[in-house]
């Protein structure tokens, strides 16, 4: 049975990174091992909704670590460093007594000190028995595997002159709607809520990204639920929806159909065996697990975060590229036993739309008073703060701007600066943020 120093069971996006600080930090040939049940090693996740669907992002380009501006690893750096890159292997079973790994194929592979990287998966339709949630043309989007069947389905539906549905008004929701709608594709966008991005943009927010999509085309049907889909010969040809408020039932013809409803964390495996915490397995500031021995990584790590606005401290995953590298890198220094200092996060969210891109920083509490400036008319340069209790900035968003306008927030928000709200009445981000 091979045993490894470490191992670290998911290859996604935390995995790549990982494996980089443990090399920084010391690891040495033959120390490591990664499994995956993927069929490639670590890539840029955040690829997929975006440059991937317009063709402008193929493997082996946009491998880890290039999104960080690290060295891209493809399959020959890991064998440089002499790591074993298990690919395309299912773990069945999960052993953390006895520190044994079960894979499909029957291996068993054993380490000393186990990371966890098993990220998430898409929340499926069939989960809620949805009718016909299980027909062929829905499409989940969290892999290449997944990117791949999108793409070629994207070009079937557009050669058969078909249109393009998109459930959930989110991260998937938003960034897939525009790639199908730059593919040529008629496209409508079903969700719930009141607005776009209903968890993070305030209705000004919103307004701004729904007048964009509608005049790229993309139709936005807000306040609607979706109760399931009409098909053909195993195949989806209407999604079939009702006004949240109540109402008659009506369809929209699909013949491609993309949910994004959120996710959920692969915790399966350790069931029983650890503690966990929002969905997702609970760690402490050096992402150690309630078991010796074992930590948690990305998606699936629920770390203690310490919140701007109030101090509290909470649990908390954070489905974030950005997470999965910085808590890669703290969990590789805790495993060579260098005992960082406790993990200090600062939440952070970026989308690329269109020709649009923003980038958010801290919090977006209910309780506050949204601050907004810039050109929301033009759609150019605009953004949203939003301040504490004693006015001190614990939330910051900017739609364009420059890297410089972005560090700038980032630190103020990390400060907690003091803003007056009366110096926000200006109409450039420049301006905005010279006066905070
Ligand atoms: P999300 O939580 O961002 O959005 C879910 C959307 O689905 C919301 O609009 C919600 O109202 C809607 N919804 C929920 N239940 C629904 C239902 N039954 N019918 C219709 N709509 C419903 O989740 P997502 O967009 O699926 O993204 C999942 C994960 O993908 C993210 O958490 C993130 O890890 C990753 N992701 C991140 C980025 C980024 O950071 N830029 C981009 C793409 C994906
Ligand atoms: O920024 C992102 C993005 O686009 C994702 O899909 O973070 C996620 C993942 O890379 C982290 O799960």
């Amino acid at each position: 049975m091979p045993t490894y120093k470490i191992v670290i069971l998911g290859g996604g996006n935390a995995s790549g990174y990982a494996a980089r600080a443990l090399i920084e930090n010391g690891l040495k040939a033959g120390e490591l091992a990664i499994i995956t049940e993927e069929n490639y090693v670590a890539y840029e996740r955040p690829a997929l909704s975006k440059g991937y669907l317009v063709g402008a992002a193929r493997l082996p380009g946009f491998h880890t670590c290039v999104g960080g501006g690290g060295e891209r690893q493809p399959p020959e750096w890991y064998g440089e460093k002499g790591i074993a890159y298990l690919t395309g292997s299912r773990v069945t079973k999960a052993d953390l007594a006895t520190k044994a790994l079960t894979l499909e194929s029957g291996e068993v592979v054993s380490y000393d000190k186990l990371i966890i990287a098993t990220g998430a998966r898409p929340i499926f339709l069939t989960e809620f028995k949805t009718p016909g949630a299980d027909l062929r043309g829905l499409h989940y989007l969290r892999d290449v595997k997944d990117a791949d069947a999108l793409v070629a389905a994207m070009a079937a539906t557009k050669e058969a002159g078909g249109k393009a549905v998109v459930v959930g008004g989110g991260y998937i929701g938003m960034e897939v709607a525009a790639g199908l709608a730059a593919n040529g594709l008629p496209v409508t966008m079903v969700f719930p809520d009141e607005r776009l991005m209903q968890r993070l943009f305030t209705p000004q927010l919103a307004a701004v990204y729904e007048r964009l999509y509608e005049g790229k085309g993309v139709k936005v049907l807000k306040g609607v639920k979706v109760t399931g889909f009409a098909g053909a010969d195993g195949k989806v040809t209407a999604v079939e929806y009702v006004a949240a408020a109540g109402g008659e039932a009506q369809q929209l013809e699909a013949s491609l159909v993309v949910v994004g409803v959120g996710a959920r964390a692969n915790v399966e495996l350790f069931a029983g065996q650890l503690e966990v915490a929002a969905g997702g397995i609970k760690v402490d500031g050096q992402m150690a697990t309630s078991v010796p021995d074992v930590y948690a990584i990305g998606d699936v790590a629920a770390f203690p975060l310490t919140s701007i606005a109030t101090g509290d401290v909470s649990y908390v995953r954070q489905e974030h590229v950005t997470h999965c590298r910085l808590s890669a890198a703290q969990a590789a220094k805790a495993v060579m036993g260098l005992s960082p200092a406790p993990y200090d996060y600062l939440p952070f969210f970026y989308s690329r739309v269109f020709s649009l891109s923003w980038v958010f920083y801290g919090e977006a509490p209910a309780s506050t008073t949204p601050l907004h400036f810039g050109d929301t008319e033009e759609a150019k340069t605009f953004g949203c703060l939003w301040l504490g209790a004693g006015g001190q900035l614990v939330g910051a968003f900017l739609e364009g701007g420059s890297a410089e306008d972005a560090a700038l927030l980032k630190s103020a928000v990390a400060a907690r600066v003091a803003v007056a709200a009366e110096g926000l009445d200006t109409a450039s981000s420049a301006a905005t943020l010279a006066a905070i």
